[in-house]
């Protein structure tokens, strides 16, 4: 359904090395014994989902546009390199019109159906400044859609981050101050218990998908503080899929009773009741109405 298992041809265009940093660390994942990744692309619509996929499989495998949305269902990619398969889906964004769009995530989740989520990437800008309740929406629905658990399987991605900072911060601190931001959002959306949230730390990456990226003598892409943000990047995936949480498998449970939908189902009973007796109250204030006109006339 929308994969294509392929050879990882765009492996080889990495410089050499970037290709040895993940041959090291593909390495260590086998020893673990896992084989095979899959990996989930959400966020708000046009933050780079799209091109964070091109740039992390290394190849042009998604369609990616400036000025309107490019993918209108979840597409799952796959490659496969010296044994190891890396799965992953690139989603349409969370965002209509203003709103949290609930049924592109339904369509998310019937699509992973019999899939497990090893790792969730959560993709926003470095380059913006602020936060706001719609951000806390799109995690809180995120949540019930695929169980808070998810949020242990995290890792918030900011994209553009090859940014000039604004003039009273260097660059040293401003990517801190954004993520820092991002995850107090995050973790107010979350459905977790501020205890639960403290032992969990939601790791960050840095990218910068611009064919603009300044490179080093290794022709690695480096951030402005001078790291290779690819292999950095594959580093913190590994690690989230390796935290000793448990992967999110999506099965027929998870796709019937989203949390919010059980949450909801609680109160039809009440609901029913409360119409029931404002209609019983209405019909009896007619009546008494009536009689008491009868009386008037
Ligand atoms: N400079 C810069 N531009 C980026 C970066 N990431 C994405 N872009 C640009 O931002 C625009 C949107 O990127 P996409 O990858 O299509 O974003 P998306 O999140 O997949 O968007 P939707 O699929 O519409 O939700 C494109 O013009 C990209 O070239 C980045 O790290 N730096
Ligand atoms: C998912 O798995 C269940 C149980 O193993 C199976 O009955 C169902 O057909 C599968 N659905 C899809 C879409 O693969
Ligand atoms: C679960 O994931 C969190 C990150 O959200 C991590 O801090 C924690 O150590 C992990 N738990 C275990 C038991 O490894
Ligand atoms: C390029 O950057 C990477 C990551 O910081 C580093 O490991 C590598 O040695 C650098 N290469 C050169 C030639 O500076
Ligand atoms: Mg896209």
């Amino acid at each position: 359904m929308g994969s294509i298992l392929r050879e990882w041809v765009g492996f080889q265009q990495f410089p050499a090395a970037t290709q040895s940093k993940l041959v090291e660390l593909f390495g260590k994942l086998k020893e673990k014994g896992v084989s095979a990744l899959t990996i989930l692309v959400m966020g708000k619509g046009g933050v780079g989902k799209s091109s964070t996929i091109n740039s992390l499989i290394g190849e042009r495998v998604v369609n990616v546009n400036a000025f309107s949305s490019e993918v209108s269902r979840p597409v799952m990619v796959s490659r496969t390199r010296a044994g190891f398969t890396l799965n992953i889906v690139d989603t349409p964004g969370l965002v209509e019109g203003g709103y949290v769009n609930y049924q592109a995530l339904e369509l998310i989740k019937r699509f992973l159906l019999n899939k497990t989520i090893d790792v969730l990437l959560y993709v926003d800008r470095m380059d913006a400044y602020r936060v706001d309740d719609l951000d806390k929406q799109i995690i809180s629905a995120i949540s019930d859609s695929f169980g808070k658990e998810i949020l242990r399987k995290s890792l918030l991605v900011l994209t553009h981050a090859q940014l000039c900072p604004p003039d009273d911060l260097s660059y040293d601190v401003f990517p801190a101050r954004r993520s820092e931001a991002v995850l107090k959002t995050i973790r107010a959306g979350s459905r977790m218990r501020a205890r639960d949230f403290k032992d969990s730390a939601i790791p960050v990456g840095l990218v910068e998908n611009s064919g603009r990226c300044n490179k080093n003598e290794s022709d690695e892409k480096i951030l402005p503080n001078g790291k290779a943000w690819i292999p950095s990047l594959v580093k913190e995936i590994i690690g989230v899929a390796t935290n000793g949480n448990k992967s999110i498998v999506v099965d027929k449970k998870l796709l019937e009773g989203s949390e919010s939908n059980d949450r909801g189902k609680v109160f039809i009973p009440l609901i029913l009741g409360v119409q029931w007796l404002l209609v019983k109250w209405i019909q009896r204030a007619i009546r008494d109405d009536i009689a008491k006109g009868g009386k008037a006339f």
